[in-house]
């Protein structure tokens, strides 16, 4: 009998669309995790680095965990209305609108919630990427799917367009199940290999960050190299192109209306119009405008650099005079020079 039973109803009416269960154990890639480490593939984000003792071992986190239980959420830009600023600006789907960190974890909260009247005296702590676990990994582990040439987690009728979440628990959940993984359908596609305009998927699914657009635009506080930045199309916060091109994301894509409704408004004058927004506001009125999304987490300094390379690489000749300001400006002097230098008639 499915041990989660009792709250399938609640799982399924708060979207997740698909989950799965297992007993902890040492990550499956650990040690891939170690050398894509020792690769420095983490590029800045040091807090990859951190908690390895915890991510090695879920018992850390409490020692009467036993099972974990992985949960998927196709992102809400797919199958809801979410409010989000910008219309033109090409920000990756699972950043249009309120921040999952928000959102999702509310209703991994509400499930939690829901198993702790169920079993009081037992421990369940949620999370996504609030607590050093390798999600994908345990979630591979837990039959949410396989993982794609792009290292993205892929079910064969969900697709990858979703976020993890994962809820650790002290019940004991099915610890003598074999372990059962999805079959690894990519055969011989290499779509996402062929199409990451960075090359930035190596041969054995793994991404090295430091020249992935994703990286560039949401994680890191520095200007890309420029040569790469010069790759970045008109991409302006996160990169949805390995998993757009992938063929078992394209039932997923014509079935989104929101999805379709979006792809439609893309015009130039409106891509023009944002531009200038990000780059004529002071910190605190973008941060304002942006309050609640992921994009808050680029920071002021960020989304200015992005929207430049936006500019650059689309040869915006229009917004010169709104990027020559920044060449007096302390942090973004270097991007705005080579911003201009790639304009015509700067
Ligand atoms: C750091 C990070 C990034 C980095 C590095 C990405 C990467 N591929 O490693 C950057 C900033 C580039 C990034 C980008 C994105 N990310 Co991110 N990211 C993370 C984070 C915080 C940690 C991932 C990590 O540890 N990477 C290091 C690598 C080495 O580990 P890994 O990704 O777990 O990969 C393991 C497996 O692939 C496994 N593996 C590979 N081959 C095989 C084969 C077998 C048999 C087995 C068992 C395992 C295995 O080995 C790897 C090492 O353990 C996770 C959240 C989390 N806590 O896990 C989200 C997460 C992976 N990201 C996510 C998303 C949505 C994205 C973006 C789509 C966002 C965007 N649109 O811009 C892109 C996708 C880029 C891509 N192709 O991966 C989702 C992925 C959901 C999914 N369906 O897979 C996660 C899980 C967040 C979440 N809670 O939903 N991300
Ligand atoms: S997210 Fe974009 S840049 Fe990063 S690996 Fe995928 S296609 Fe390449
Ligand atoms: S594009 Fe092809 S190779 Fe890449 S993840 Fe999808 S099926 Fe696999």
């Amino acid at each position: 009998m499915n041990p989660l039973a009792e709250v399938e109803d609640l799982i399924y009416q708060l979207g997740f669309s698909h989950y799965g269960y297992s007993a902890i154990t040492e990550p499956l890639s650990w040690d891939r995790y170690i050398q894509w480490i020792e690769s420095n593939y983490h590029g800045e984000m040091d807090y990859l680095k951190r908690h390895l003792e915890i991510k090695r071992d879920l018992k850390n986190i409490q020692s009467s965990a036993t099972s974990i239980i992985s949960l998927a959420h196709p992102y809400r830009a797919l199958h809801e209305e979410t409010e989000f600023p910008f219309q033109h600006l090409k920000t990756a789907m699972y950043a249009q609108g309120t921040d999952y960190h928000f959102w999702l974890r509310e209703r991994l909260e509400a499930i939690v919630t829901r198993l702790k009247e169920l079993h009081p005296n037992e421990f369940f702590m949620s999370s996504t990427d609030s607590f050093p676990i390798m999600e994908r990994d345990f979630s591979y582990q837990n039959r949410l799917g396989w993982i794609g040439k792009n290292s993205c987690l892929i079910h064969p009728k969900e697709g990858s367009l979703f976020l993890l979440g994962n809820i650790v628990t002290s019940v004991n959940l099915g610890q003598n199940q074999q372990f059962d993984p999805l079959p690894d359908f990519c055969g011989t596609c290499t779509r996402c290999i062929d199409e990451c305009p960075t090359s930035a998927i190596g041969q054995n699914k793994t991404i090295n960050s430091t020249k992935c657009i994703s990286y560039w635009t949401i994680e890191s506080k520095n200007n890309p190299p420029f040569e790469l930045a010069t790759k970045f199309k008109g991409l302006f916060f996160g990169c949805d192109i390995c998993q757009t091109v992938c063929p078992w994301n394209q039932k997923v894509l014509k079935r989104s209306e929101p999805y379709q409704k979006h792809q439609k408004q893309i015009t130039d004058d409106g891509l023009e119009t944002e531009l200038r927004l990000v780059l004529r506001s002071s910190g605190k009125q973008l941060l304002k405008i942006l309050h609640g999304t992921p994009l808050v987490r680029a920071g002021q300094r960020g989304l200015k650099r992005n929207a430049m390379i936006v500019i650059a690489n689309l040869k915006l000749n229009s917004l010169t005079e709104d990027v020559r300001p920044y060449l007096e400006h302390e942090e973004l002097k270097e991007i705005a020079t080579w911003c201009l230098s790639e304009l015509s008639n700067p």
